[in-house]
C-alpha cells in the first residue's frame, strides 16, 4: 500500500509565529518521511480581507521559503502556490452551488473576521471555508494537519463532501472524505498579552507574538514584556492561569522536555527565574530556521524552481479530481 496523503497551507498575510510553527508546520515536518504531502501557500485566501498588491507576491514567496526553513523536506513534499493552480478557483465555484449560505454564516472564523471589517465584508471572506474545502478535497488527502481553529472548517469540508457525493455520487465516493489531524500540545498557542487570545498574525500588536523571524533581542523583549501573574511556583493547566500554562508549553515543545520534566522543574519558579529560560529556548529553535531562511531567500532562481516543480505536480493531481468532480455533475470533458 502507498503512503497516505497529507495536505495543509498557511497564508501569506503576515508574520509567520510561534502558533503557526507549533501548530503546524512543526507537525508538518515532524511526520513528513511517513506521508506523501502537499504544502500549499493559500495565497487566494490571503486576499479575503483588504490585502496590499505591492507585497503579496513576496510575502507568497517568503511563506514558501519559511516552509523549507523549518524543514520541509521536497524529498517527501511538494510546496505550491494556491493562485498558480486554477482548479482551485473552479472547483469553489462548483462547490459553492451546493453549500447552503448558513452553513458558512454560522462559522466562527467568519463572524470573529467579518466583525473586524466592519460595513465592509467581501463575499470572498464568507466564502473562504469553501475555497479551503476546494484547496483539500482536489488532492485527496487522508489526513489534513491544523491548529485547532481550523476544526470547523474541515467539519464543513466532510459536510461539503457528504453532499456532493449524495447530489453526484450515484452511490460512489467521488470526493474523498478528508480528516482533521490536530495534535493536541501546541494546538493553541496563546497571544504573549492575553493568555485567552490566539496567537495571530493579524492581532495589531506585535508584542503579542513571537515571529519565527524575531531577533534575539526582540525575542528577549517580548519575553520580558509579556503578560504573567503574581503567583509564585508555575504550573499547566490552571485555569486561572492561562499565561501560565501557555507559556510552560512553548518551553515545553521547544525545549523537547516532556511535561512532567517541565511541571517539576519550574513548580518552584518565580518569573524572573522563567523567563530568561524561554528567551533562551526560543532564541535557539529559532536560530537554525533564520540561518536557513536567509539562504533560501539568496538564492531566488531556486526558490521558483522549487514553485515551478511544485505547481506540476500539484496540478496533475488537482486537474483529475476537478475533471472527476466535473464529470459528475453532469459536464462534458472533452479529452
Ligand atoms: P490570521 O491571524 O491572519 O487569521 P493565523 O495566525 O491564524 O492568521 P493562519 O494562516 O490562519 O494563521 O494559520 C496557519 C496554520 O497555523 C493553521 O493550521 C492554523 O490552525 C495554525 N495556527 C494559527 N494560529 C495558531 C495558534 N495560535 N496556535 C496553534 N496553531 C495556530
Ligand atoms: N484556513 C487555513 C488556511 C488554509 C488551509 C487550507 C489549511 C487554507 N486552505 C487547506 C489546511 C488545508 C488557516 O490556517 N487559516
Amino acid at each position: 500500500m502507498g503512503k497516505q496523503r497529507i495536505l495543509s497551507g498557511v497564508q501569506p498575510t503576515g508574520n509567520l509565529h510561534l502558533g503557526n510553527y507549533l501548530g503546524a508546520i512543526r507537525n508538518w515536518v515532524q511526520g513528513q518521511s511517513q506521508y506523501d504531502n502537499y504544502f500549499c501557500v493559500v495565497d487566494l485566501h490571503a486576499i479575503t480581507v483588504p490585502h496590499n498588491p505591492a507585497t503579496l507576491a513576496s510575502d507568497t514567496y517568503n511563506v514558501a521559503a519559511l516552509y523549507l526553513a523549518c524543514g520541509i523536506d521536497l524529498k517527501y513534499s511538494t510546496i505550491f502556490v494556491q493562485s498558480h493552480i486554477p482548479a482551485h478557483a473552479e472547483l469553489t465555484w462548483l462547490l459553492n452551488c451546493i453549500t447552503p449560505i448558513n452553513w458558512l454564516q454560522d462559522m466562527i472564523q467568519f463572524k470573529e473576521k467579518a466583525v473586524k471589517q466592519g460595513e465592509n465584508v467581501a463575499t470572498g471572506l464568507l466564502d473562504y471555508p469553501v475555497l479551503m474545502a476546494a484547496d483539500i478535497l482536489l488532492y485527496e488527502p487522508d489526513k489534513v494537519p491544523v491548529g485547532e481553529d481550523q476544526k470547523q472548517h474541515i467539519e464543513l469540508t466532510r459536510d461539503i463532501v457528504n453532499r456532493f457525493n449524495h447530489l453526484f455520487g450515484q452511490g460512489k465516493q467521488i470526493l474523498k472524505q478528508p480528516e482533521p489531524l490536530i495534535n493536541k500540545e501546541g494546538a493553541r498557542v496563546m497571544s504573549l498579552t492575553d493568555g485567552t487570545r490566539k496567537m495571530s498574525k493579524s492581532d495589531p500588536s506585535d508584542l503579542s507574538r513571537i515571529n519565527l523571524l524575531d531577533s534575539p533581542d526582540e525575542i528577549a523583549k517580548k519575553i520580558k514584556r509579556c503578560k504573567t501573574d503574581s503567583v509564585r511556583g508555575l504550573v499547566f493547566d490552571d485555569p486561572a492561569r492561562p499565561e501560565c500554562n501557555n507559556l510552560l508549553t512553548i518551553y515545553m515543545l521547544l525545549s523537547g522536555k516532556t511535561k512532567e520534566e517541565v511541571a517539576a522543574e519550574c513548580q518552584d519558579m518565580g518569573w524572573g527565574q522563567f523567563k530568561p529560560l524561554l528567551t533562551e529556548i526560543i532564541i535557539a529553535a529559532l536560530k537554525p530556521i533564520q540561518e536557513k531562511y536567509k539562504e533560501v531567500m539568496a538564492d531566488k532562481g531556486y526558490l521558483e524552481s522549487v514553485l515551478r516543480e511544485g505547481r506540476q505536480k500539484a496540478e496533475a493531481v488537482a486537474s483529475q479530481t476537478l475533471r472527476k468532480a466535473k464529470i459528475a455533475m453532469g459536464y462534458s470533458m472533452p479529452l
